[in-house]
C-alpha cells in the first residue's frame, strides 16, 4: 500500500541531520518551496482546479455568512486545530474593527489546553468530534464547516464531517488536507463504524453533486518526516486566509492566485537571510546543549505563533515544555479564546510575557535564550533584557526596500527581514493593514520553525529526516512508529510491530493479551516509556534483548552512531 504523502520522507531533506546550521534553514526552503511549485506531477497551491474550487467556497461562505444564523466552523487537532484557532481570531478581530459580526468560531480536539500543550488522544474519538460540532452549532441555520487533518487522518475530524454529511440542509462540510483522497487513512478506528477513507469518499460524492468540497493539493513530504506542523500547517494558515479573506471582503483588487504569489513572495524574502537564520539555529542549538531553554517573546500574532511553535516541541521531539517556551504580551487578554483565562491550571498555561518576567527571569542563566519577535515587544522587554547574562536575539520585519541588516549591535543577535510583495500596492486600503498582518505572521512561523528545528537537529534528535524518538501518544503516532521501525530493520510490518509492542511493554516474549489488545491500550502503556521506538528499532535491527537495547542506548542516544557500530 501507498503511504500517504504527509507521512513520506522528503529526498531534499535526507541528510539534514548532518547539515550546517545554514544548509538546513536552505533544505527547509527547498521544502517549503514545494507548497508553491508542487510535487512531482502536482501543482501545489497554485493548482488550478483548487483555485476555482476556493473562489466557490469564497462565495458560498460569503452567502451562508451575510444571512442571520449563518456561521463559519474551522476544526481541528494538534496544530490544525491551533491554526483554526489563530485563523478565527485574526478575522474575527477585524470583522470587529469593522463594526462587523464575528462569525468565526474554532474547535480544537483537547479544547483550549491543547493550544499550549499536547493531548494527542483527542484526535482519536470521533463521536466527542461530533459532539463538539453540534454544541458549536446548536443555535444556527445554516454553517459552513472546515476541518482539517493535513494527513486525511484524524477520527475526531471524519465524525464531524460524518455529522455534516448526515444534516446536508444545515452544513456545508470542507475538508483540508495534503494527500489524495485514495490514501486517506483506512484504518478501523475504534468505537465507530467507518474508516477515515470511507467518510473521505463520502464527501467526493456529495462534492460531486456541489455539497461538499475538499481542498487537498499535494505539496509534497515534511521536511522532518510526518512533522504537519510544518508545511502542513503552514499551508492550511494560506488556505484558510486566502478563503477568509476573499469570503469577507470583496472588494481586495486582486485575484486568488496574486494573493498566493504574494505568500511565495515573502517566503523567498525570509529564506534570503539563510546566513541570519542558521546563526539563530546555532544560538538555540547552544542553549537546548548545555542544558538552557529558549524564550519567544512577541505581542498579539507573533506572540500567539511563537507560543504555538514550542507547544509543538514535546510531541514532536519528546522535548520537555520547558525547553522552548513561547509567552505573549498580555497573555490571555490577548487570546479571545473559547475556555478564556487558564493560567491557573498550572505552569504550562502561564503564557503572558508579564509570567516570564515574574517567574523566569530572576533565574535566567547564560545558558538560556530570549528572543524577542518584533518590534513591538523590542521597543517594551529589550532594555530589562540588556544587562542579564542569557543569550539574546532579536528578529523583526520591515516593508521598505533598505537591506536586511543588524538593527542593534548591543543585542547579540539582532536582524530584520526585508519583506516585499509586489502587488501590495494594488491591494485596496481597507485590507492592506490585514495582508501585512496576515505575511508577516507567516513569516514569523517560518523564522520560528526554522529555529525550533533545527535547534533539535543540532541536539541529535532527527536521524537522516526522521524524528525517531516520536512519542506514542495516539493512533497515528502508533502506526507511524510501526513504520519507522519497519523502514530501520528489514522486518515485515507485523515483526516491526510486535519490536514496538515488546518496547512498549518491556518484555522480550509477549503475551496473547498484549499482542491482541487494542491500539488505545498500547498507547496507555507507552505514556510514561522514554525511548521506545529506538529501544524497538535495536531490537528489530540487532536482535537483541530489551534490557540490552537500553543499554547501548544509555551509552550513545544517537541512533545512527549505535547502527554504525553493530551494522557492517
Ligand atoms: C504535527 C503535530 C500534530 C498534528 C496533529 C493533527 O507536527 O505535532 O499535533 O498537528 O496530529 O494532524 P492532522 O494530520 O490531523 O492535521
Amino acid at each position: 500500500m501507498e503511504q500517504p504523502i504527509t507521512e513520506q520522507s522528503n529526498p531534499l531533506s535526507s541528510n539534514i541531520d548532518v547539515a550546517s546550521s545554514e544548509e538546513i534553514v536552505q533544505i527547509l526552503y527547498a521544502c517549503d518551496l514545494e507548497i508553491f511549485h508542487g510535487w512531482k506531477n502536482s501543482q501545489g497551491i497554485k493548482d488550478k482546479g483548487l483555485i476555482e474550487k476556493i473562489e466557490n467556497l469564497a462565495k458560498k461562505i460569503s452567502n451562508v455568512i451575510e444571512k442571520p444564523g449563518g456561521g463559519i466552523v474551522i476544526s481541528g487537532c494538534g496544530t490544525s486545530g491551533r491554526i483554526a484557532f489563530l485563523t478565527a481570531r485574526t478575522f474575527n478581530c477585524y470583522l470587529k474593527s469593522k463594526g462587523k459580526e464575528e462569525c468565526f468560531q474554532y474547535i480544537i480536539a483537547g479544547d483550549d489546553k491543547a493550544l499550549f500543550t499536547s493531548i494527542e488522544l483527542a484526535e482519536d474519538d470521533p463521536v466527542v468530534g461530533a459532539e463538539k460540532l453540534n454544541q458549536v452549532c446548536k443555535e444556527k441555520a445554516s454553517v459552513v464547516y472546515i476541518g482539517v487533518t493535513c494527513g486525511l487522518s484524524a477520527p475526531f475530524v471524519a465524525g464531524q464531517l460524518d455529522l455534516c454529511l448526515s444534516q446536508p440542509e444545515k452544513y456545508t462540510p470542507v475538508l483540508i488536507g495534503f494527500n489524495p483522497v485514495e490514501l486517506a487513512r483506512n484504518l478501523d478506528i475504534e468505537k465507530w463504524d467507518k474508516t477515515f477513507l470511507q467518510v473521505a469518499q463520502n464527501l467526493e460524492i456529495a462534492e460531486k453533486q456541489q455539497k461538499a468540497f475538499i481542498l487537498n493539493p499535494v505539496i509534497g513530504p515534511e521536511p522532518i518526516t510526518g512533522s504537519s506542523r510544518m508545511k502542513s500547517g503552514t499551508t492550511t494558515r494560506i488556505l484558510l486566509e486566502v478563503l477568509s479573506l476573499f469570503a469577507i471582503q470583496k472588494d481586495i483588487k486582486l485575484s486568488i492566485e496574486e494573493l498566493m504569489s504574494m505568500y511565495e513572495s515573502v517566503c523567498n524574502c525570509v529564506y534570503k537571510q539563510s546566513h541570519h537564520l542558521g546563526s539563530l539555529i546555532d544560538l538555540a542549538g547552544a542553549s537546548l546543549n548545555s542544558g538552557g531553554n529558549i524564550y519567544y517573546l512577541g505581542c498579539e500574532g507573533f506572540g500567539l505563533m511563537a507560543m504555538i511553535d514550542a507547544s509543538e516541541c514535546p510531541p514532536t521531539y519528546g522535548a520537555s515544555f520547558h525547553d522552548i517556551r513561547g509567552f505573549v504580551n498580555g497573555g490571555f487578554s490577548a487570546l479571545n479564546n473559547n475556555d478564556g483565562d487558564l493560567s491557573n491550571s498550572g505552569s504550562q498555561y502561564q503564557i503572558s510575557v508579564e509570567d516570564f518576567e515574574r517567574e523566569i527571569l530572576p533565574a535566567i542563566t547564560s545558558d538560556d535564550l530570549v528572543v524577542l519577535l518584533g518590534e513591538d515587544i523590542f521597543q517594551r522587554s529589550s532594555k530589562s533584557l540588556l544587562d542579564l547574562p542569557c543569550k539574546k536575539a532579536y528578529v523583526s520585519f520591515q516593508w521598505d526596500q533598505t537591506s536586511t541588516s543588524s538593527t542593534c549591535v548591543e543585542f547579540g543577535l539582532a536582524f530584520s527581514i526585508a519583506l516585499n510583495a509586489p502587488l501590495m500596492d494594488r491591494i485596496s486600503p481597507d485590507c492592506k493593514f490585514l495582508v501585512i498582518q496576515l505575511l508577516e505572521e507567516v513569516s514569523l512561523k517560518w523564522v520560528v520553525n526554522s529555529l525550533s528545528t533545527g535547534a533539535h537537529i543540532l541536539k541529535g534528535k532527527v536521524c537522516q529526516n526522521i524524528m525517531i524518538d516520536v512519542k506514542v501518544s495516539n493512533s497515528k503516532l502508533f502506526h507511524r512508529a510501526v513504520g519507522i521501525v519497519q523502514n530501520y530493520s528489514s522486518l515485515s510490518h507485523e515483526e516491526s510491530c510486535h519490536c514496538l509492542l515488546k518496547s512498549i511493554y518491556d518484555t522480550d516474549i509477549l503475551t496473547e493479551e498484549q499482542t491482541s489488545a487494542p491500539v488505545v491500550s498500547h498507547i496507555n502503556a507507552a505514556s510514561q516509556k522514554l525511548m521506545v521506538v529506538p529501544v524497538a528499532i535495536l531490537i528489530a535491527k540487532l536482535s537483541c534483548s530489551i534490557k540490552s537495547a537500553k543499554e547501548m542506548i544509555s551509552c550513545q542516544p544517537v541512533l545512527r552512531k549505535v547502527l554504525m557500530n553493530y551494522v557492517n
